[in-house]
């Protein structure tokens, strides 16, 4: 099928009807509700929230097209034998990855607070990735499946911007998938950060991909 051209920056992006996955970033209640990992290393939370209805739509769009969607989870296995001694010491004490909070185990596989917000939550058929790291690639079994359905283009949400987002598309770029990042899709806690982000992620021709309003990719797709 022909290319879609997608109005973005810094200049349009060839979408691939037939190669082109969303991948959906750790839309989890984790990060974007209290009592979480996001709230345990000292953030407002609440700064996440106008990223949850525009990852609504994007997931709408492609499931009334059958394309193929993937969502990731920032999770440890429960005996954290996968988190590192440099990431457990992140968070207050008390409140670090593997700690009980009101929402179970911080950080922990399975436990409530690791769960994808409702609105945002995966649907029977769409793949599901647990990542120990910020990257989805880094040791997960992303670019196998990927290779394994042809998937060249990726479409970009979630959060945070600057820190799982956005170390995912360099991973991506790095291996040759070309990227979109869908700009109110995305939040961070900080604003200034996720603004250097777009900035930085299609400065120079593109270096690492492509940044689009979630309007222009609707109308491009309509
Ligand atoms: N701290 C922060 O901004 N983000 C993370 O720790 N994980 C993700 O971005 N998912």
């Amino acid at each position: 099928m022909a290319a879609i051209s997608i109005p973005a920056e810094p200049g349009p992006f060839p979408l691939a009807p037939g190669r082109t996955a969303l991948i959906v970033i750790d839309m989890q209640r984790d990060f974007l509700e209290p009592g979480g990992f996001g709230e345990a290393l000292g953030n407002d939370v609440s700064t996440l929230r106008p990223a949850i209805a525009p990852v609504a739509r994007l997931l709408a769009l492609f499931r009334a097209r059958g394309w193929p969607v993937i969502h990731t989870r920032e999770s440890h296995r429960p005996d954290l034998s996968d988190c590192p001694p440099a990431k457990l010491s992140r968070g207050a004490p008390g409140l670090r990855i593997g700690d009980q909070g009101p929402m179970g185990r911080i950080l922990v596989q399975g436990e409530a607070g690791n769960a994808i917000l409702p609105e945002c939550a995966p649907i029977p058929g769409e793949i599901e990735i647990d990542k120990p790291g910020k990257g989805a690639f880094h040791r997960t079994d992303l670019q196998a499946m990927l290779e394994a359905r042809g998937i060249s283009h990726l479409v970009f949400a979630g959060v945070t911007t600057e820190v799982c987002v956005q170390t995912s598309m360099r991973e991506a770029n790095d291996r040759g998938h070309e990227c979109l990042l869908i700009e109110e899709a995305t939040e961070s806690y900080f604003p200034a950060f996720k603004a250097a982000t777009l900035a930085m992620i299609r400065a120079q021709g593109g270096i690492v991909g492509w940044t689009a309003k979630l309007a222009d990719f609707e109308a491009a797709l309509a």
